[in-house]
């Protein structure tokens, strides 16, 4: 008798509902709040049932599904939670794809949601089907189908736990539109923190964190590499008093900026292709190279067989895919950055390296003298520098927005010379690259940090990729700030056309449309600067502005970016003219 009491008591309370409902529900009960997507066929029954939790969960319609990706990226840059979208099925799912890939590389929480056709269907070729999960098999770090109703909220718990546990990335569900409709009973929502077999945190090794602090303690010319590790991680803290401790300068990847503010005394400056020249060059003189959450990109190391030769390597990541992947580490510290960096500054020496860091000094010197005096103070008959539009931004802003950058020249000038002052304010496309990446990003990440200022960095290719995401500013009037600097080119590219390609310009010229009237069109305030002497009074009516702006410098249009490490070079190689 007693036994059967048990038995019931233990029986969970059962609610009755359409798939779609308890997917929406999954949704709310994973703490989602914001979501981006785009409505069609085979998501419809989902949209139905967000119709009835419209308090709950606000939905933003952008205008294409390529923007919802890079919207919920941004969402989860900024947030630190799982960005979500939602897409209907074939046009819909393969328009995810390049915001997979996207998040995939630059390892971001993400789970997509897309409708599928009728189970009974799938095969036949039927009006929009795709098989989604073969094609997003390459650029997720986990996906499935779901065909009933009742395996929706396993298969959700599942996809968010993937998606932001070890190393973080893009998870896919795809479900049929029949297991939407369908009626089951279901459980209370169980959250997922544990499958058989997967290991997102590996368990630090005391050997491995003794070899690494013995490394760090007897160095003499150390030098630290964050990357986005560090801010996936929240190791905010336990960052900074490592570098403060260790008194090793440390240089960023594009992925790891702001982790450090750009003012830090340690903070050395950007890593690789058009980073600074100090670290760089010195990477190829120091003893020991601390690598924190970076997986060594070629943009970072350029020749390989050529990059820190002379160093011992140690490697904090908690993947261990990435290890010895690029580079090979003669101290891996395989786990989470947060816990290695807790748990190597207990056993590391308090230090100064004031030596060393007078190589960094000299070379910046040069630096300044060769390429950023002219940049940020062109001379007066020169055209205006985009150096010199992130520097009155930077000053006006006192640092503190998040500045979301596109892809091109204007990315690495926005780095390089904002001054980052809080931590999680950079928010960029690292390993792919992609353009069009801004401007819903940012979008992204203004619904994720409503209170901060954010920031568009975006050239005028760029923008022309995803400029139909400005009708989600038009609806929603979220207030993102949008810096075009307009150089009448694909800049970059130009660059390289100009440096290795004989100036032989194909396809870079750029015939733009009259961007303030396409403001105007979208009810978005602007205006266009064309003269240096107008340009800081108009950065403050741009910043200062209640609402959204579209902010439009033409600059000089065959700037080119250095320093500049030239493909197959090595980072002692980087040219700064
Ligand atoms: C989707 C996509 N297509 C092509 C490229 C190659 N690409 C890299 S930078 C660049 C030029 C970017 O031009 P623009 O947006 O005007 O920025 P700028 O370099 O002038 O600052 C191109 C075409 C890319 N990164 N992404």
């Amino acid at each position: 008798m007693e036994e059967v009491a048990t038995k019931s008591q233990k029986t969970k309370a059962k609610t009755t509902m359409s798939g779609a409902a308890a997917l929406v529900n999954c949704l709310i009960r994973e703490g989602v709040e914001t979501l981006f997507g785009y409505p069609g066929g085979a998501i419809m029954p989902v949209y139905d049932a967000l119709f009835d939790q419209k308090d709950k969960i606000k939905h933003i319609m952008t205008r294409h599904e390529q923007g919802a990706t890079h919207a919920a990226q941004g969402f989860a840059r900024v947030s630190g939670k799982v960005g979500v979208c939602l897409a209907t099925s074939g046009p819909g799912a393969t328009n995810l794809i390049t915001g997979l890939a996207d998040a995939q590389l630059d390892s971001t929480p993400m789970v997509c949601i897309t409708g599928q056709v009728p189970g009974k269907m799938i095969g036949s070729d039927a009006f929009q089907e795709t098989d989604i999960v073969s094609i997003s098999m390459a650029v997720t770090k986990w996906n499935i189908q779901v065909t009933k109703a009742k395996d929706i909220p396993n298969a959700v718990a599942k996809a968010f736990f993937i998606a932001r546990s070890g190393k973080p990335g893009p998870v896919l569900v795809d479900i049929t539109k029949d297991a939407q409709f369908e009626v089951a009973d279901f459980e209370e929502y169980e959250t997922c923190d544990q499958i058989r077999s997967y290991v997102p945190n590996p368990k630090l090794s005391e050997k491995a964190l003794d070899d690494a602090a013995k490394l760090i303690n007897s160095a003499k010319k150390p030098l630290i590499l964050f990357g986005h590790g560090v801010l996936l991680s929240n190791a905010k803290k336990e960052f900074q008093e490592f570098v403060e401790k260790t008194g090793i300068p440390a240089a960023w990847t594009i992925m790891g900026l702001s982790a450090l503010p750009t003012s830090h005394p340690l903070n050395v400056g950007m890593l690789g292709m058009h980073g600074n020249y100090a670290p760089n060059i010195l990477t190829n003189e120091c003893d020991v190279l601390i690598a924190v959450g970076m997986r060594f990109d070629d943009r970072v190391t350029g020749d390989v067989s050529r990059y820190a030769k002379q160093a011992k390597v140690i490697h904090l990541e908690i993947d261990p895919a990435e290890i010895n992947k690029n580079v090979e580490a003669d101290v891996p510290v395989l786990g989470n950055c947060k816990e290695s960096l807790a748990a190597l500054l207990n056993k590391v020496n308090k230090k100064k390296h004031d030596e060393w860091l007078t190589r960094f000094k000299e070379l910046n010197a040069q630096e300044e003298e060769k390429v950023i005096k002219n940049e940020l103070n062109p001379q007066a008959d020169e055209p205006m520098s985009m150096g010199e539009v992130i520097k009155h931004i930077s000053n006006i802003s006192r640092g503190n927005a998040i500045i979301v950058t596109d892809v091109g020249q204007h990315q690495m000038v926005a780095q390089r010379y904002y001054k980052y002052a809080n931590w999680k304010s950079n928010v960029t496309s690292g390993g792919l690259g992609t353009m069009g990446f801004a401007l819903p990003a940012a979008i992204g990440a203004k619904f994720a940090a409503p209170h901060r200022q954010v920031i568009a960095v975006i050239g005028d290719g760029g923008f022309q990729m995803t400029i139909q995401e400005l009708g989600v500013i038009f609806e929603t009037k979220v207030d993102v700030k949008i810096l075009l600097l307009n150089n009448e080119f694909l800049g970059m590219v130009r660059q390289w056309q100009d440096m290795f390609f004989e100036k032989r310009y194909s396809s870079v010229d750029m015939v733009n449309p009259d961007f303030q009237m396409i403001a105007k069109g979208y009810g978005i305030a602007s205006e266009k600067v064309t003269e240096r002497e107008k340009l800081e009074d108009s950065i403050h009516r741009f910043l200062n502005h209640e609402g959204s702006y579209l902010l439009e410098v033409m600059v000089g249009k065959e700037n080119n970016i250095f320093p500049m490490i030239p493909t197959g070079a090595s980072v002692s190689e980087i040219r700064l003219e």
